[in-house]
């Protein structure tokens, strides 16, 4: 079973996915709460939101820890996105490391830049101050190093090689939406039963659907 074949039917009948950029701290812990969430396709971290080349963790340079999600607008809005990205972090905290860890919103899209306004209002009410968090138009993300990737799946050494056949390599696993939800339930988002009802409604084929419930059911970790 390969894992791209399997979950091909996530996007390509469900239309148009939508990205979404944001930094709200060290990026393990929002990949796996947003790699939790139906709707989301596909997660992976790096850097964002600096001019200088070639970030890497040692070099960030100017740029920002950061989140870059693929979802199913279908399943979930950018609203909602917005809502779990200020509701989980405090956004006007000190830059105590530079720009590493700052609030960071690039937007995609003049649609998605509106959606930002109004929601940022609504932040604005609920915390009784100006939100400080950057909010600009996206212009690059650099992937982060494959050690970064699922940071909290990848804890997991046991777990790994029960999933090894179905990753032959670590690009599969980063792009994985399987990958995503168990990199999320380790880090404690959702709960077993969330992500086999999940599952059963994932539009792929019934052996397939079988099959990962049947891994997942089964993981020794
Ligand atoms: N305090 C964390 C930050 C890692 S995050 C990828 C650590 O060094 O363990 O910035």
């Amino acid at each position: 079973m390969n894992i791209e074949t399997i979950e091909k039917g996530l996007y390509q009948n469900g239309g148009q996915l939508e990205l979404a950029t944001f930094g709200m701290g060290c990026f393990w812990g929002p990949e796996a709460r947003f790699g939790s969430m139906p709707g989301v396709i596909r997660t992976r971290v790096g850097f964002a939101g600096g001019h200088t080349d070639s970030p890497t963790y040692r070099e960030m340079g100017d740029h920002t820890e950061t989140v870059q999600i693929e979802f199913d607008p279908s399943i979930i809005s950018y609203t909602e996105v917005l809502k779990e990205f200020w509701q989980n972090h405090y956004p006007n905290r000190d830059n105590y490391k530079g720009r590493q860890y700052i609030s960071l919103l690039h937007y995609h899209t003049e649609q998605q830049h509106k959606l930002i306004a109004e929601a940022k209002k609504e932040m604005e009410g609920q915390l009784r101050e100006t939100v400080e968090t950057e909010i600009s138009p996206f212009t690059e993300f650099t992937t982060a190093e494959e050690r970064h990737q699922k940071y909290y799946l990848k804890r997991y050494p046991k777990a790994l090689e029960q999933l090894s056949g179905l990753y032959q390599d670590q690009e599969l696993l980063r792009d994985s939406t399987f990958a995503a939800r168990l990199n999320g339930f380790v880090k404690g988002y959702g709960t077993k039963k969330g992500v086999i009802e999940e599952l059963e409604k994932w539009n792929i084929g019934r052996a397939e659907k079988l099959f990962l419930i049947d891994l997942f059911s089964k993981m020794k970790w």
